[in-house]
């Protein structure tokens, strides 16, 4: 594992002070080959962000999704304690996306905060809930979602957050490492392989391989993740074809392409089934306990 180089360092230096630096890491990866910062835990001043980013008079919009049975398990948690954790002291701005925004549970939400809830069609097959969330997400990026909000958070509804997450986290292309798969070596990575795939990755292809649950950026960005990700699920589809990992191969195929200009370690998505490791100090979002009986059907 190696920290980053003198060069990769000036590019950083700006986000960080004092003893908050990627060295303070030295037993993780804090930077990537084309030096974007990997953000573990005491290598950013979360003080000095939530300052930048209030200076700049950000607003931070939050994607999540929540159609059928996933309404109930998972979004009333979801939202209370992004409450507690997710930007606080920034403006905030959920767009909730179900196919019941009745049936919404309210939720008292902070200062300079707001929820708008989208309604979008159930699809037969969990896949394309799933996969149709690109689709959405980029027509929503390119209307007022697009307006109002200059940097994006999506995530799945599947998980909670249990430490602050906040604008040290923001960027032009924001990835997440995935917690099962930081340590593997590359060629162990769950890319898709199959050439007739638009997902596809050759074995010395991918940098690292980050899960579809976290992913953020600017609207312009995004907007181009989006685009990619949807047209390649659709050229994927006129050949009756479907990625492994579904919407998560093609983001891993964006990010091969383009690469993030920011990731987050697993510290900031961490599933309580891995147990404790010694490098992940305080996880920020936890995956949620899944009962695939009760909800994929
Ligand atoms: C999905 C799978 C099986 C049964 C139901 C659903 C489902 C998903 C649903 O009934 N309703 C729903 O709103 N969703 C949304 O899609 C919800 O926001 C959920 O978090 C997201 C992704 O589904 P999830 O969380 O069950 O997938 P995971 O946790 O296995 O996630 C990874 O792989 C997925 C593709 O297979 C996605 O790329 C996801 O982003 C990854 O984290
Ligand atoms: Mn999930």
């Amino acid at each position: 594992m190696g920290v980053c180089t003198a060069g990769q360092m000036a590019l950083l230096s700006d986000n960080f002070t004092g003893p908050l630096h990627p060295w303070a890491r030295p037993e993780v990866l804090t930077c990537t080959a084309w030096g974007a910062p990997i953000i573990w835990d005491g290598t950013f001043d979360p003080a000095k962000a939530h300052q930048k980013a209030r200076q700049q008079n950000f607003t931070i919009g939050l994607t999540v999704f929540a159609v059928g049975r996933y309404l109930e398990k998972y979004l009333a948690r979801f939202l209370e304690t992004a409450e507690q954790h997710f930007m606080v002291g920034q403006r905030v701005v959920y767009y909730v996306f179900t196919d019941r925004p009745d049936a919404v549970k309210h939720v008292t939400l902070g200062k300079r905060r707001r929820l708008r809830l989208e309604h979008v069609k159930r699809k037969q097959r969990w896949q394309d809930v799933s996969m149709g969330r690109m689709r959405t997400l980029h027509e929503a990026l390119g209307g007022q979602l697009g307006r109002e909000a200059q940097f994006v958070f999506c995530m799945d509804v599947d998980q909670y957050f249990s430490n602050a997450f906040g604008p040290e986290t923001l960027g032009e292309l924001v990835a997440q490492l995935h917690a099962w798969h930081y340590h593997w070596p590359r060629w162990l990575l769950p890319f898709e392989r199959s050439a007739l795939s638009a997902a596809v990755l050759a074995p010395a292809e991918g940098d690292f391989y980050y899960h579809a649950a976290v992913f953020g950026g600017s609207v312009a960005g995004l907007r181009q993740l989006t685009a990619h990700c949807t047209q390649a699920m659709e050229r994927d589809q006129l050949r009756g074809l479907e990625a492994v990992w579904h919407d998560e191969s093609h983001l891993n195929k964006f990010f091969w392409l383009h690469k993030p200009t920011k990731v987050l370690s697993p510290e900031f998505c961490w599933s309580p089934k891995i147990g404790q490791r010694a490098e992940i100090h305080s996880p920020r979002l936890l995956w949620a306990p899944k009962e695939y009986t009760l909800v994929r059907n």
